[in-house]
């Protein structure tokens, strides 16, 4: 697939799972590892990692799979520079990351260290310049609007923003989702914007982890939730009457719920891959992007996986573009309008508009 153009196209990334967008090759060498200290069997991970089509139940048995490999915190240092590294060299210029945090008593690790571990990360990039604060406190915060930065020598560099969600997994009790929210509080100046609802659709219920969502609604952080992945019409119909600010997904939506998502107007993340790689939806050509972006909703094109589906945003943007004829000028609008949807503040809003207003003129657009 030709993504040439795609990826040199600026682009603002707003679902991307960080244990789900790991390097293959980072993946097996942790798998080689822990398989020479007899803690797992090499090979039989690495069939798993490396195996192409899965559904949506092998997706979530991999991550389990993959939250063994990395929940160490010098790992998870190394896979959030990594990642953002490589968006970055996507030509991703405002990354939106979302992680579980995750406790593991064997290993010291707490929600917040593992947090702590995943800002380590974002300090330790180093091809790029990151913007991670809404403030100067704690990253490299540059006045220059443009994509790139000068540098006392005169060679420039790139620029990515990150802002973090928090995830909430579906298999947490209403109390560690609280725990989840108020870790997301105190990291407010590390760039922790919202919270993200994730994991296994078929497992836990809403009315859990409604409690936590309202207290971080009521605190002022915004909330995306992974809405309709499977056809749980009562579910999606509570999770759309919550006005969250972003859903992911919106696949399995009946009439009745699909009608109140265009009435409602909530910006959808849409994931293309990742849809058609779990089977959620049949066939491209009868993906629901075509419907919603007819009807002018709020939408965004995401990779959820870039790892897992071996995926990237250009990638992406590509695949929009064959399945649904749509032009360069199009996308790039697509792409533009994004801006409108991200968690961050104003200021970053403003900068993220004249990063996309040069790319227009440089891009003849
Ligand atoms: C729902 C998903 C997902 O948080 O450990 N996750 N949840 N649907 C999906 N569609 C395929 N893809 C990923 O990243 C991995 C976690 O993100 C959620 C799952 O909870 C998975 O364990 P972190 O960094």
């Amino acid at each position: 697939m030709e993504i040439g153009w795609w990826a040199s196209m600026p682009k603002v990334e707003l679902h991307a799972h960080l244990n789900g967008s790991i390097r293959d090759s980072t993946l097996l060498e942790l798998g080689k590892a822990l398989g020479e200290k007899g803690i797992i069997v090499f090979s039989d991970v690495e069939h798993v990692i490396l195996k192409e089509d899965r559904s949506l139940t092998e997706v979530f048995k991999l991550f389990d799979l993959i939250h063994i490999l990395t929940t160490d915190h010098k790992t998870v240092t190394r896979i959030t520079k990594e990642v953002v590294e490589d968006f970055a060299s996507d030509n991703v210029v405002y990354l939106e990351l979302r992680t579980t945090p995750k406790r593991n008593d064997a290993i010291g690790m707490s929600k917040r260290s593992y947090m702590d571990a995943v800002i380590e990360g974002l300090r330790n990039v180093s091809t790029v310049d990151v913007d991670f604060a809404p403030t100067n406190i704690g990253s490299r915060r540059m006045v220059n609007p443009a994509h790139v930065n000068s540098t006392c020598n005169g060679t420039m560099t790139k620029k990515i923003y990150v802002r973090l969600l928090l995830s909430i997994d579906r298999r947490e009790t209403s109390a560690s989702a609280m725990e989840t929210v108020k870790l997301a509080l105190e990291l407010r100046d590390v760039g922790v914007v919202g919270i993200d609802l994730s994991g296994n659709p078929i497992v836990g219920e809403w009315k859990t982890f409604l409690p936590a969502l309202n207290f971080a609604r009521e605190q002022g952080l915004s909330i995306t939730l992974h809405c309709g992945e499977v056809p749980n019409q009562d579910e999606i119909h509570a999770m759309l009457d919550f006005l969250p600010e972003r859903i992911g997904h919106a696949c399995c939506l009946e009439e009745e719920a699909w009608e109140k998502l265009k009435t409602s107007k909530i910006p959808v993340e849409i994931c293309l891959t990742s849809n058609i790689r779990t089977n959620t939806i049949p066939a491209i050509d009868g993906h629901h992007f075509a419907d919603l972006y007819n009807a002018s909703h709020p939408l965004t094109l995401c990779t959820d996986d870039s790892g897992v589906f071996s995926t990237s945003l250009s990638k992406e943007y590509a695949i929009a573009t064959a399945a649904f004829g749509l032009s360069r000028g199009e996308m790039f609008k697509l792409a533009r309008n994004t801006v409108e949807f991200v968690f961050a503040d104003d200021d970053v809003v403003r900068e993220l508009k004249e990063i996309f207003a040069l790319a227009a003129k440089k891009l003849d657009l």
